[in-house]
């Protein structure tokens, strides 16, 4: 048996079919969960849509996380076509490309608040629209990385918005624990993706984890989809408010 059957999730992030949110879709379409998918603007509507159309069942829903109207349609949507939702996959970061190089002392007022908004307030902002449509218990998941910990070369405001996600992750999960409703978070290695274009000298990055980490090769978006999988399911019942690494195992080394 399946074990997503009979639970409904949104999942928001898709960009391309390199996105980590397409790989968690396709690892919770295996296991007959019925999707959602959010996608920013027109810009990538015929795109996501293309790739919904290959998931039966699924529906498409427009959702820019910088405005509260959009989350506020999004959650009307879902009662409409779901009724009870069990799952979001949070898998959303931005930050402008001249803040991701150099040094983070320069960062601006503007990009910092805006990296701020979009990769850290808007768990937030989804998480008090969607928690309601959770009538059943469920499970909240985004995705971070170890520059939230360490100062890392050129990932800068990033770091610090993912450090301030991470807070959010726990606070989320104590508040919302009470309706059964779990908030975790997977730290990812680095992974080739539409977002990671945006860091500059990302493939010293990369040669850096084949170097260094455990496993000795660089993580793959399924693994990071079969572990989304794990914290949307049962199987994870009893983990919340946790950052999992799927990481080849690069955070224990140097
Ligand atoms: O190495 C990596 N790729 C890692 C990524 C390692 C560890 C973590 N992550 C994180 C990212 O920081 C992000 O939170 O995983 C998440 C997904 O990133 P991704 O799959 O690497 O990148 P991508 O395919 O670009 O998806 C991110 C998407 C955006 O794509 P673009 O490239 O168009 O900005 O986030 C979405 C958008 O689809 N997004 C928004 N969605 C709604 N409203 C918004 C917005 N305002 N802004 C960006």
């Amino acid at each position: 048996s399946q074990l997503l059957e009979g639970k409904n999730i949104v999942v928001m992030g898709v960009a391309n079919d390199r996105s980590i949110a397409w790989a968690i879709a396709q690892s919770l379409a295996a296991q007959g969960a019925r999707l959602a998918f959010t996608y920013e603007s027109e810009r990538v509507q015929e795109r996501v849509g293309k790739l919904a159309a290959t998931i039966p069942n699924s529906i498409l829903v427009p959702c820019n996380v910088t405005v509260d109207e959009d989350i506020d349609a999004l959650a009307a949507q879902l009662k409409e076509e779901f009724g009870v939702l069990h799952g979001v996959v949070h898998s959303i970061a931005f930050a402008k490309t001249e803040e991701l190089e150099g040094m983070y002392v320069n960062t601006s007022r503007a990009g910092f608040a805006l990296a701020m908004d979009i990769s850290a307030y808007s768990l937030a902002a989804v998480s008090q629209r969607l928690y309601p449509l959770m009538t059943e218990g469920g499970s909240i998941m985004t995705m971070t990385y170890l520059g939230a910990e360490r100062a890392m070369k050129n990932y800068n405001v990033m770091g610090v918005a993912k450090a301030a996600l991470e807070a959010s992750v726990r606070y989320l999960a104590n508040d919302l624990g009470q309706f059964n409703i779990r908030v975790n978070a997977i730290s990812a290695g680095p992974i080739r993706t539409l977002a990671a274009k945006g860091i500059k000298d990302f493939n010293s990055i990369l040669r850096e984890v084949e170097e260094k980490a455990p496993s000795r090769r660089t993580t793959e978006t399924a693994e990071v989809g079969d572990t989304a999988m794990f914290l949307l399911s049962p199987l994870s019942r009893g983990i919340t408010g946790e950052i999992i690494y799927v990481d080849g195992g690069f955070n224990i080394v140097g």
